[in-house]
């Protein structure tokens, strides 16, 4: 008994019911991982309950009556133990019922499924607004609130990255934001389509030349969060990951100050050019 439990136990884990919790420390995909990345916003806390919990709950209810459904059939009603077959085509209860239970369960998903998204689509009231736009291939983050600075956000390749680090997903300037903050976030795309996605915060947004397209997070652990382009967008579209630190408001603060600086400093389009992309 004890061993079975063990065994639950370790699936329950592997599947990521538990929380989430052997991933927390992570802001993103680690080896042998199943399941969701580890939530660290509102929005994805309510994504990870939505799927591990409501969305596979029912999926193995329906799964494991169908699977009993088939077992009974396959004993009772094969040739050997019922021979002379009943010749019954159609039955009106049954057949209203098979028509009505599912949509029953349609509507009962429907109703959490709806509220998920309204939440993710209506913005808070923003702390704070960052732009990111995607470039072929990089991406740049404005700060419209704090003087419109600009930077670009560049892949580190394999051979300069220090300890630590997960590869092709570490960039040299980060999006910085601040802990427990609602940020809006704007893009657009600069040259393509490129879509700006980060999966702990549960964001995934497509970034349309011409088109300034919204959504927000608020997240609520420090950390770096990583993601990655999220839209086919030519040859190096593996490689622009998306980066995003986040700090107490102090830091955030201090950060701001030293970035107006540095990056009123540079016109960006010289940077572009430096790293000859
Ligand atoms: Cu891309």
């Amino acid at each position: 008994m004890q061993a079975i439990g063990l065994f639950a136990a370790a699936l329950i884990a592997a599947l990521g019911l538990g929380g989430g919790s052997a991933w927390a420390a992570f802001g993103h995909p680690v080896d042998w991982q199943l399941g969701l990345q580890d939530a660290a916003s509102p929005v994805m806390e309510d994504i990870v309950w939505f799927h591990d919990y409501l969305l596979l709950g029912i999926i193995t209810a329906i799964a494991a009556f169908v699977l009993a459904l088939l077992i009974i059939v396959m004993i009772r009603f094969n040739a050997r133990s019922n021979p002379t077959p009943s010749r019954t085509t159609h039955n009106t209860a049954v057949e209203i019922a098979w028509t009505v239970v599912p949509v029953v369960i349609l509507i009962f998903i429907a109703v959490p499924s709806f509220k998920l998204l309204f939440k993710q689509l209506d913005l808070p009231p923003a702390d704070l607004t960052i732009k990111a736009t995607g470039n072929q291939w990089f991406w740049s983050y404005t700060y419209p609130d704090n003087g419109n600075f600009e930077f670009n956000s560049i892949l580190v390749p394999d051979d300069k990255l220090k300890p630590g680090q997960p590869r092709l997903l570490t960039v040299d300037n980060e999006l910085v934001v601040p802990v427990n903050k609602n940020v809006r976030v704007q893009t657009i795309g600069a040259d393509v389509i490129h879509s700006f996605a980060v999966p702990s915060f549960g964001i995934k947004i497509d970034s349309v030349p011409g088109r300034l397209n919204e959504t927000w997070f608020k997240a609520t652990r420090e950390g770096v969060y990583y993601g990655q382009c999220s839209e086919l967008c030519g040859r190096d579209h593996a490689f622009i990951p998306i980066a995003v630190r986040v700090v107490s408001e102090q830091q955030f603060n201090d950060w701001l100050a030293d970035a107006k600086k540095k990056y009123a400093a540079v016109p960006t389009t010289t940077r572009v050019a430096a790293t000859g992309h």
